[in-house]
């Protein structure tokens, strides 16, 4: 790590001012230094106040996600090492070259613009700059079945990287969405390299609409972004570390005891919970009300006869209009 680098990560460990003496003492190098620093990563675009007696705190960092400006954010494994592209063709085909190559687990893929972003079953994905475009290498040591629940985990570890910030809350969809008022913010694509029993690797890619203020046609009624949603842009780099540090917890835990610990978290912020959809999956169409998930994050649906039957992918549509946001409790508040 450089000078400038540590000094960074001491600014953002810390929740208010450090002093320059202490700054001076960790870093090993004179105020001076540590003062001509500070005025470096200003001229760089960090937000960083200034106090005679209490030293100095910093407040923003900066929206790019180049490696020096980001790098320095990163808390855990999850994100090192860090590629980060301009322009690329899809994050997940990267990592996946990568993790064939033996990249360990926590590589992570980030890109400014995709030009051949992939949702599942080979839809596209629409990448423009101002989005998180980013793919993580995992290597769980599981079955490939235990596999199906890292959407739904991760979708978890989204949200709760946007509630480090003052939004109102976003829920997620079951499987792989994150959604405000119904219409999509984000979407996760997890891909396996594996043999019938084995897992090799897993690229999880995760998009997220942050600093995007409009949509082409198509996607103009059903997608929205955190800057609409916020009225004013997001610093992307926060939000991926807060992303980071949140699947790093969840998946450590999931990969000790499965989705079971996960299981209730998950059904507080589900947008489809006691909701009537209809279920795409594999070519033939179910219908029924939301009664939550299990402890393989498979989604739980009771058919008008009563009998309720499991899902491990699939696409949901709504039969009601999605509600806005309200959460499970304030429904029986409602009643
Ligand atoms: C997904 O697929 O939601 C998974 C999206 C994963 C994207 C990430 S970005 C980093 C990594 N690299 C990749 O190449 N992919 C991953 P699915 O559930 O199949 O939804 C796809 C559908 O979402 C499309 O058919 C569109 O209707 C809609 N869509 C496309 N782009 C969108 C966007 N930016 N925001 C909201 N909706 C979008």
């Amino acid at each position: 790590m450089s000078l400038r680098e540590k000094l960074l990560a001491r600014l953002l460990a810390a929740a208010d001012f450090v002093s320059g003496a202490e700054l001076s003492g960790a870093l090993g190098v004179s105020r001076c230094a540590v003062w001509k620093h500070i005025e470096a990563l200003r001229d760089e675009g960090y937000e960083i106040a200034g106090s005679p007696r209490r030293g100095y705190r910093l407040l923003k960092v900066p929206d790019a996600l180049y490696p020096p400006l980001f790098s320095p954010l990163v808390r855990g494994k999850f994100g090192r090492p860090y590629h980060f592209y301009p322009v690329v063709s899809s994050t997940n085909d990267v990592a996946k070259e990568l993790a064939r190559q033996g990249a360990p687990e926590g590589a992570l893929v980030v890109a400014e613009e995709q030009t051949g972003g992939r949702g599942r079953l080979g839809r596209a994905w629409h990448s423009p700059p101002g989005g998180l475009w980013f793919s993580l290498v995992l290597r769980p040591p599981v079955s490939p079945a235990a596999t199906q629940s890292l959407p739904v985990l991760l979708s978890l570890a989204v949200t709760d990287g946007v509630a480090a910030f003052p939004l109102p809350s976003v829920e997620v969809k079951w499987p792989n969405d994150i959604v405000y008022q119904g219409k999509k913010v984000g979407g996760i694509l997890v891909e396996l390299g594996a043999e019938a029993e084995a897992v090799h690797f897993v690229v999880a890619g995760i998009g997220l609409n942050v600093n995007i203020t409009s949509f082409p046609a198509p996607l103009e009624k059903t997608a929205t972004s955190l800057q609409k949603i916020a009225g004013e842009a997001l610093s992307r780099p926060q939000l991926l570390s807060a992303i980071l540090a949140a699947a790093e917890r969840y998946y450590s835990c999931w990969c000790r005891e499965g989705f079971a610990p996960f299981r209730e978290d998950y059904e507080r912020r589900l947008c489809l919970l006691g909701r009537e959809v209809e279920i795409c999956c594999g070519g033939s169409v179910a219908r029924g009300t939301v009664a939550g998930v299990d402890a393989e994050g498979r989604l739980v649906l009771v058919s008008p006869d009563g009998t309720k039957r499991r899902f491990v992918g699939g696409e949901v549509t709504f039969k009601q209009k999605p509600r806005q946001t309200l959460r499970p409790d304030e429904d029986k508040a409602e009643a």
